[in-house]
């Protein structure tokens, strides 16, 4: 952290030769509870010790100049005439710049120079959390006066609106409202959230990555989104009371959908029974049965492996080899899916040993390697 923010200091001075504003904002896990957010039901995130840098202040005109640390990369446009851009990385950027003024907001033009350690495509949401760190940024910087809820919409509208990722609440909820040691119950209708304790003694939160980029997730979410919708209008003919799948129960999917299309019933099952999982997982986190929490999250993956259809031979490989480890407590898939990682929960006392096996294991079958990181659970965007 300390090297990253050096780093776009001394790259934000030599190239635009004044002290720029340091802002933070971090990419997320989520305990359980996937594909639920834009189904208006319960997520679990937290903010993670993994996060997008911004070294940014104003320009006296129009122009927008932006730094890729990273990519090692240049984008400049204006207030006036920014567009979509090919290169990907800058809507993020741009996505954020056109929802505030879309919204109302005067801003003017502004350097940044962007850097980070949350992987990219390795569903830990840099792509949130860039947005995040824009929104909030510049809210700081032309003092627009934004609550962080509005933030968190904004940034949420720049993902769907400008990027065209039609993704719920959490990720972008969770880089914003995320605190130290504590897991967030949040619910994606009425916006109400908790903030649950999570800091087990003698377990940590550990991501298998499985290094598969997961290229054809913007395009498969969008659909599962439209398969969920499409399950709701067929229930809302017995139904018309059922306005998202938070409201469906089993027996009604099982009525109203048994004889569709399989991939319409399949995926609001598992949506259903996703949320309902997410409730009694709670119920353990309050009573300490981490075991019970652990089982739980293997259930998530079989569901968005098998009915979700969102995993990939990786992850389903990692979350079997996960189930053997006497010391995995709980192991699934994590974020949209297609690649990415797999969050596990893991006895620290041995997680050197059960790191090392996983890694074999995961070489000797796919013949690739596997990134690892021992997560800390932090607080939300934030000036350093
Ligand atoms: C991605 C999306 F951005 C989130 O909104 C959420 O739907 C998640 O996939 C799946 O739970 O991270």
């Amino acid at each position: 952290m300390k090297n990253i923010k050096q780093n776009i200091i001394k790259r934000y001075k030599e190239n635009f030769e004044e002290e720029p504003v340091i802002i933070c904002s971090p990419g997320r896990v989520n305990l359980i509870g996937e594909h639920t957010d834009y189904n208006m039901g319960f997520v679990l995130p937290a903010a993670i010790n993994k996060a997008i840098y911004i070294a940014i202040n104003k320009r006296n005109d129009n122009k927008i100049s932006l730094i890729a640390e990273d990519l090692n990369k240049k984008h400049e446009t204006d207030i006036d005439s920014y567009k979509y851009s090919d290169d990907n990385w800058p809507n993020f950027v741009l996505g954020v710049v056109d929802q505030l003024i879309k919204s109302g907001n005067e801003i003017g033009g502004f350097n940044a120079v962007i850097s980070g350690d949350v992987p990219l495509g390795a569903g830990m949401s840099s792509s949130a959390a860039m947005e995040c760190a824009v929104t909030y940024s510049l809210n700081h910087l032309f003092n627009l006066g934004l609550d962080k809820l509005t933030l968190v919409k904004i940034a949420q509208n720049a993902e769907n609106q400008f990027v065209g990722l039609q993704c719920g609440i959490m990720d972008q909820f969770a880089s914003v409202f995320g605190k130290k040691d504590h897991v967030i119950k949040l619910d994606c209708r009425s916006l109400d959230y908790e903030y649950v304790p999570f800091n087990l003694e003698g377990i940590k939160i550990v991501l298998f990555d499985s290094m598969v980029k997961h290229s054809l997730a913007s395009s498969e979410y969008n659909v599962r989104r439209s398969q969920c919708e499409e399950g709701i209008s067929i229930i809302q003919n017995k139904y018309p009371e059922v306005k998202t799948l938070r409201d469906a129960t089993i027996e009604i999917v099982e009525e109203c959908l048994s004889n569709s299309s399989v991939d319409i019933y399949n995926r609001c099952k598992y949506v259903v029974e996703e949320n309902d999982r997410l409730i009694n997982a709670c119920e353990d986190l309050k009573k300490g049965d981490i075991e019970s929490f652990g089982q739980k999250m293997y259930e998530t993956h079989d569901g968005l492996s098998q009915l979700y259809e969102v995993s990939c031979p990786e992850l389903d490989f990692i979350a079997a080899a996960a189930k053997k480890e006497e010391a995995i407590l709980g192991a699934r898939m994590m974020g949209g899916g297609f690649g990415g990682c797999v969050i596990a929960l893991v006895k620290e006392s041995e997680i050197d040993s059960v790191i090392k096996r996983m890694k074999d294991h995961y070489f000797q079958k796919l013949n690739k390697g596997m990134n690892v990181y021992i997560t800390q659970i932090e607080d939300g965007t934030r000036i350093l």
